[in-house]
């Protein structure tokens, strides 16, 4: 039988081609992955080990509801990269705060540097920072820098420690929010004056992220303040050295908005923000390490936690509800989105959908990125991950894409003389965007049809097939990501038109 076909498909088309012909993403199926009780605030990786800080006493397994099968890990845990398990570290951080905030390996991974509000590394006395010894996982002996309140950002180089928060003073000298120091403890010269704040909520200055660029001598920092040894708003450069100011970012950053997270890949810098009140930033900017030129900025709405360049793609955790003025976006729904994947290249929102929800806590879902042997490590207060129970912790591989497309219901109609129509509404996929749907008449495959769609973007879709007049036939259909297929709906049994 050869019958002619007519093809419709009735909507706006998705920018056609991007999600074949654009940046590859992970997938978005979540690998069994212990859980944390509480926030996870912070993580780090280095030689094979996911170190992970924050606010919990106990990690369970995959699958365990909350308060049972359960390990005591007091706000700090390690697992291994590649199978996810638990590890015998587990040094506890109790005391003032209790709570673990920032943390960052060594270059050569020999240390994890770890800041918050604790005054006691395992039976150590510390002040708001320690460094653990990946080998043997003990408590650095000569890492004990004196520093009076909460850290909440590390970045470190081979010889220097910048450490950024609350505090306003390091070893009994004066720094404030910010100070570079060895990996001995000892303070070094290095000394940015932080003072105002950008948000009316908070009127105490404040660091958030910190990340070096060695190579240029740079160090870009972001939190809430207006001065850094000069007039800034919430971003500043400074001379990795000294601490002058070297880029004030002018214009970057509006009022009433917070920096939160920050990194950089050698080339670029990466930032997201929070802000506070009508017309704020809550998106993230690109720019240009060299010379702080500013390559993009997305103006999604829902506050960014953190950003994680890798692949030519921003992976980032926020609560987006919207992207209406970003490529590749979505209006405002009442959804929130809580991890996204971005173009570097061009800020293109990617078809990459995993979600958490929003949690515990402040509600806000993701507070932490890792990337770990090519995995992606997320922590934070959710508790539910693609809206199956799980707590605190996630993680997502490059592959195998596991999740089928969710079956398309079609309808059929008699048409004129010898045609068939067909509609379904197009399906969506978390990590796939343009999906293939396959035709089958009378249990015989038929022909398929490509169609770009996303969560928010279901555009109705239509086949007509021709056939002889007068005719039944039984049509089914399903839906391939390209490497997952769907159930199949149907048979809908239709008689062309006389
Ligand atoms: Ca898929």
């Amino acid at each position: 039988m050869s019958a002619a076909a007519v093809l419709g498909i009735a909507s706006t088309a998705l920018s056609p081609g991007r999600a074949t012909a654009g940046e590859s993403t992970l997938t978005a199926d979540p690998l069994g992955t212990w859980q944390t009780d509480g926030t996870v605030w912070a993580m780090a990786y280095a030689k094979g080990i996911v170190y992970v800080g924050g606010t919990f006493s106990h990690i369970r397994p995959p699958g365990a509801a909350p308060g049972t099968g359960g390990l005591a890990r007091t706000n700090f845990a390690a697992f291994d990269a590649k199978t996810g398990e638990p590890l015998p570290c587990a040094p506890a951080f109790t005391g003032a705060g209790g709570t673990i905030r920032a943390m960052k390996a060594s270059p050569d991974g020999s240390r994890i540097y770890i800041g918050g509000s604790f005054g006691k590394a395992d039976s150590v006395g510390r002040s708001n920072t320690a460094a653990l010894n990946t080998d043997g996982c003990t408590i650095s002996g000569d890492w004990k820098p004196r520093v009076s309140s909460t850290i909440r950002a590390i970045d470190v180089t081979a010889d220097t420690v910048y450490i950024g928060g609350g505090f306003s003073t390091v070893q009994g000298q004066t720094r404030t929010r910010i100070a570079a120091l060895r990996p001995n403890s000892e303070l070094l010269p290095f000394n940015t004056t932080i003072s105002g704040s950008s948000v009316p909520i908070d009127t105490t200055s404040g660091v958030n992220a910190i990340t070096v660029a060695p190579q240029l001598n740079k160090v870009i920092i972001g939190g809430r303040f207006t001065s850094a040894n000069g007039s800034v708003n919430a971003l500043a450069g400074l001379d990795a050295t000294t601490g002058a100011l070297v880029d004030s970012f002018a214009g970057w950053i509006p009022p009433a908005s917070a920096v939160k997270t920050l990194a950089n890949d050698g080339t670029n810098f990466y930032l997201g923000a929070e802000g506070y009140g009508g017309g704020v930033f809550d998106g993230r900017a690109a720019g240009r390490l060299s010379d702080g030129a500013q390559l993009w900025k997305d103006t999604c709405l829902g506050a960014t936690q953190a950003v994680l360049p890798y692949g030519g793609v921003l992976y980032s955790g926020s609560h987006a509800h919207d992207c209406s003025n970003t490529p590749g976006g979505f209006a405002d729904s009442g959804n929130r989105q809580h991890l996204l994947a971005q173009s570097i290249s061009d800020s293109t929102i990617l078809p990459w959908f995993p979600d958490t929800n929003d949690g515990n806590g402040e509600r806000i879902g993701p507070r932490a990125l890792t990337m770990a042997d090519d995995t992606l490590w997320v922590g934070g207060e959710f508790t539910t991950v693609n809206d199956t129970p799980q707590q605190g912790l996630t993680r997502f591989a490059a592959g195998t894409d596991t999740k089928a497309p969710q079956v398309p219901v079609l309808n059929g109609a008699s048409s004129p003389q010898g045609q068939i129509t067909l509609n379904w509404k197009a399906a969506w996929d978390r990590d796939n965007g343009v999906l293939t749907y396959n035709i089958y008449r009378d249990g015989k495959y038929l022909t398929s049809v490509n169609q770009d769609s996303r969560y928010w973007n279901r555009p109705n879709m239509s086949y007509t097939d021709t056939v002889q007049p007068g005719a039944q036939h039984r049509y089914s259909i399903e839906v391939s990501d390209g490497t997952n297929v769907s159930g199949r709906n149907g048979p809908v049994s239709v008689t062309a038109g006389n």
